[in-house]
């Protein structure tokens, strides 16, 4: 026992193309670790990690899959059972920027949701000189969509923490829908106006 009950557990899948710094992102995060040599996952890893968050403590789990291009399939354990998202690309390649509606579109098709909690990641933002999207595309992207939306670099380790407390945010606003499904009806009006006929 971790001391955790299953209300505290938030499950949350990092996606996105090759090589956009998905992992650097979670192991910065998670262990505060950086390397320039890339190791392509390819075994994904589910990091269990603590997040103080509000008033609450919770038991993340953080699933670093390997990466997705236009063509995968959607694994099925990347969409049951998960709370939110990191969709992540990187500030200086357009095809994995374009890949983020593509990914977004299939766990929506999937589960048949009109929305996931998600945050939108524009990765690397230390290379500024070779930069592809800018902050307004990637804003107006995360609009449409409905997600929110940050900017990091794992490697100059700016930002890094802000992915998961956004996505944390949008995970407890769903749960907040949810408990209030179905709405409350409104009061029956009081003295019926109405007159039996
Ligand atoms: N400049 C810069 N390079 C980075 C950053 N984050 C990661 N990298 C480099 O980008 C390469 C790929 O990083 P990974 O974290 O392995 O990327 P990934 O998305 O997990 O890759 P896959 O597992 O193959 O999908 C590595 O050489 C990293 O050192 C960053 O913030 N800035
Ligand atoms: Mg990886």
């Amino acid at each position: 026992m971790n001391g955790y009950d299953i209300f505290s557990q938030r499950r949350i899948v990092v996606l996105g193309s090759r090589s956009t710094g998905k992992s650097s992102l979670v192991t910065r995060f998670v262990e505060d670790s950086f390397s320039d040599a890339y190791s392509p996952t390819i075994a994904e890893m589910t990091y269990e990690h603590p997040i103080a968050y509000a008033d609450k403590d919770l038991n993340c789990k953080i699933v670093d899959v390997a990466g997705y291009d236009e063509f995968s399939i959607l694994n099925p354990c990347h969409a049951i059972g998960v709370h939110g998202y990191l969709l992540v690309y990187s500030i200086d390649s357009t095809k994995s920027f374009d890949n983020i509606k593509t990914t977004y579109d299939k766990i929506i098709d999937f589960t048949g949701l009109q929305s996931v909690p998600a945050a939108i990641v524009g990765q690397k933002a230390d290379l500024t000189t070779i930069r592809r999207v800018t902050v307004k595309q990637g804003q107006a992207l995360a609009r449409k969509l409905g997600c929110a939306f940050i900017e990091t670099s794992a490697q100059s380790n700016v930002d890094v923490e802000k992915p998961f407390h956004l996505c944390l945010d949008e995970i407890e606003n769903e749960l907040k829908r949810k408990r209030q499904w179905p709405p409350e009806r409104p009061q029956a009006q009081e003295e019926s106006q109405c007159l039996p006929m």
